[in-house]
């Protein structure tokens, strides 16, 4: 963007020109709102001050910033049981605070009024917490899915007839039957080296990896009775080390962006409806998981005039970091598009995914299960990927082009902690982000991260900017300046700096009274 591509950038802006970015000026002194940099603005919930939220707005203004990026923390989803630095409580009723209800809008409608008076512009996260969900009623299918494995082994030569491991816990995906042909437990001493025969961005990791004949993989579904009954008779192999039955079930994650009044401590009411009832992650695989999101909004945050008041200070919808936790990321039609992507089902390759496919500590067993193929498998781990990433493109674009039509658009860290192909997903947002923290300055990861997005046209690379790990209050502004000028030289061109927390009491009286400081950590 920095380079010889001015007359291209200014026609471009002249034809995308989003009745907001109109008022632009190209002044270098003092260049307009959608030039400054932003904050991001934790709010802890929507027990705050609108007063306190229009001074915030107004204190961003007088120091120079374009506007604030609004978040609300909800405790990072809510308290965790060992506190964690969050404390163990919310100490205000989350049934009436939560994100999107009524105490939500009448905060979220100060925060666009304050924006308005001064001149400003707005971000607004999708949801609370990073953005992942919205209330919704629980279990609907545009929610997170996953899938869980679980296994029987029979001795060689032996029989299986019994109801099959794990029946009862999700809906039965598959059933599939394999011959363990080999078993080595896998030291790795140095965790960046490269795993002959992983998949780009795979860690090493320390496992049992137990290797299934791949010819005798077999999709056993069919066979399988109403009652999860199954009969199967291995007789006829007698070498290796045992038969394995497989069992796959397809359930929702459940997985909160925001907790419900009653998963948490505190002063909380038992919720009237699905209203009061905290926020759900979305399928992130789905243009269904995006429309949750989109049709909430219409019908819960843009009516009433909010919507108009949006044309003309709002600039991206946004989402933070995906921290989504699944063992493997799925949706639930993945098999179906995955057959028709690749032409096979993924039925009997399904135990091989249950490694570095999902999130968190569950992506990381102590057990993997490969194939005797060359690639281990890894081929169709990698087809499964593939599918996956289509199913995310449809999830971004469609948010994409509902932001835009009353915003500048949509936002987005692009496939953070998600197994796939970052790259090719970036221009499916109209403003890529990524940040400072995890790309740890590194300029080469800017432009990686940049040069899809100028492939594509996008104007806007944006950084979350200036988190440092410890640094939370003490950070100096020359330290600041330095995670800019690296970014600019790895052509990222808007910074959202991280963060100016609601500068009001949050709490009561009754419970403690403190001070939310979020300094770094997501
Ligand atoms: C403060 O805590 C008290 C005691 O639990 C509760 O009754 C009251 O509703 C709380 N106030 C707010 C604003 O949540
Ligand atoms: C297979 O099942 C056993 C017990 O039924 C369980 O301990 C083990 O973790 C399972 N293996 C994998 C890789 O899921
Ligand atoms: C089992 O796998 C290990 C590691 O790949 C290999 O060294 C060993 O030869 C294999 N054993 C058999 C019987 O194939
Ligand atoms: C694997 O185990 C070895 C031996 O216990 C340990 O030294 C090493 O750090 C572990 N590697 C990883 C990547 O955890
Ligand atoms: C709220 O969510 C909980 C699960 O967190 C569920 O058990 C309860 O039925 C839900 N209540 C309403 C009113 O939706
Ligand atoms: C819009 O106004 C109606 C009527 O006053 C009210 O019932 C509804 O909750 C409002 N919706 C929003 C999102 O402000
Ligand atoms: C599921 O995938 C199949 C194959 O791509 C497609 O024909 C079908 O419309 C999809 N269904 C849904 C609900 O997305
Ligand atoms: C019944 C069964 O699982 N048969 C398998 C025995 O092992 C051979 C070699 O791995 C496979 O080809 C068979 O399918």
């Amino acid at each position: 963007m920095l380079r010889g591509t001015t007359i291209a950038v200014l026609l471009s802006s002249i034809l995308f020109t989003p009745a907001a970015a109109q008022d632009e000026q190209h002044d270098f002194a003092n260049p307009g709102p959608r030039t400054r940099p932003k904050f991001r603005y934790w709010i802890p919930d929507a027990s705050v001050d609108t007063a306190v939220v229009a001074r915030d707005v107004k204190a961003a203004g007088d120091v120079g910033m374009g506007g604030m990026e609004l978040l609300g923390y909800y405790l990072y989803g809510g308290p965790p049981s060992n506190g964690a630095g969050r404390g163990l409580a919310a100490p205000v009723d989350w049934a009436t605070y939560g994100f999107g209800t009524e105490a939500w809008n009448k905060v979220f409608k100060a925060f666009v009024q304050a924006t308005k008076d001064e001149s400003l512009i707005l971000d607004a996260s999708l949801g609370p917490n990073q953005g992942t969900g919205v209330p919704a009623i629980e279990d609907s299918d545009g929610l997170a899915w996953d899938i869980a494995a679980y296994n029987v082994s029979v001795a060689l030569g032996g029989s299986f007839d019994g109801v099959l491991p794990g029946w009862g816990t999700g809906t039965l995906l598959a059933a599939v039957t394999g011959l363990a042909i080999n078993s080595t437990v896998i030291q790795r001493l140095d965790q960046l080296a490269r795993d002959p025969g992983s998949l780009p961005g795979d860690l090493s990791l320390n496992r049992t990896q137990i290797t299934l004949s791949a010819a005798s993989l077999t999709d056993v579904t069919s066979q399988v009775g109403p009652t999860g009954q199954l009969s199967l008779d291995f007789a006829a192999n007698s070498t290796g080390i045992n038969n394995i039955i497989f069992a796959v079930y397809l359930f929702h994650t459940d997985y909160r962006a925001q907790d419900g009044p009653l998963d948490i401590g505190g002063p909380q009411s038992a919720p009237t409806s699905w209203l009061q009832n905290g926020s759900w992650s979305v399928d992130h695989f789905s243009a269904r998981g995006a429309n949750v999101i989109s049709s909430f909004w219409d019908n819960y945050i843009l009516a009433n005039g909010t919507k108009e008041s949006l044309k003309e200070v709002g600039n991206y919808a946004w989402e933070d970091s995906v921290e989504i936790e699944a063992n493997v990321f799925w949706t639930q039609n993945l098999s179906a598009s995955f057959e028709s992507d690749h032409g096979y089902s993924i039925n009997k390759w399904l135990p091989i995914l249950f490694h570095r496919n999902g999130h968190y500590e569950n992506a990381n067993p102590s057990v993997w299960w490969v194939t005797d193929e060359a690639d281990e498998g890894n081929g169709h781990i990698a087809d499964y990927r593939s599918t996956l990433g289509k199913g995310y493109h449809a999830y971004l674009t469609t948010l994409t082009e509902w932001a835009e039509t009353f915003l500048v658009g949509f936002s987005a860290q692009i496939s953070y902690n998600m197994p796939m192909d970052m790259l090719s997903r970036i221009p499916d947002v109209t403003a890529p982000e990524c940040e400072s923290l995890d790309f740890s300055d590194l300029i080469d990861g800017y432009r990686q991260y940049a040069g899809p997005g100028h492939l594509a046209e996008r104007q806007i690379i944006s950084s979350e900017c200036g988190a440092v790990r410890g640094e939370g209050f003490v950070q100096t502004l020359p330290e600041l300046l330095w995670h800019v000028k690296r970014s600019y030289a790895g052509s990222v061109n808007q910074f959202i700096l991280h963060g100016y927390p609601y500068s009001g009491d949050y709490g009561n009286t009754t419970w403690p009274v403190f001070t939310v400081r979020k300094p770094y950590d997501h």
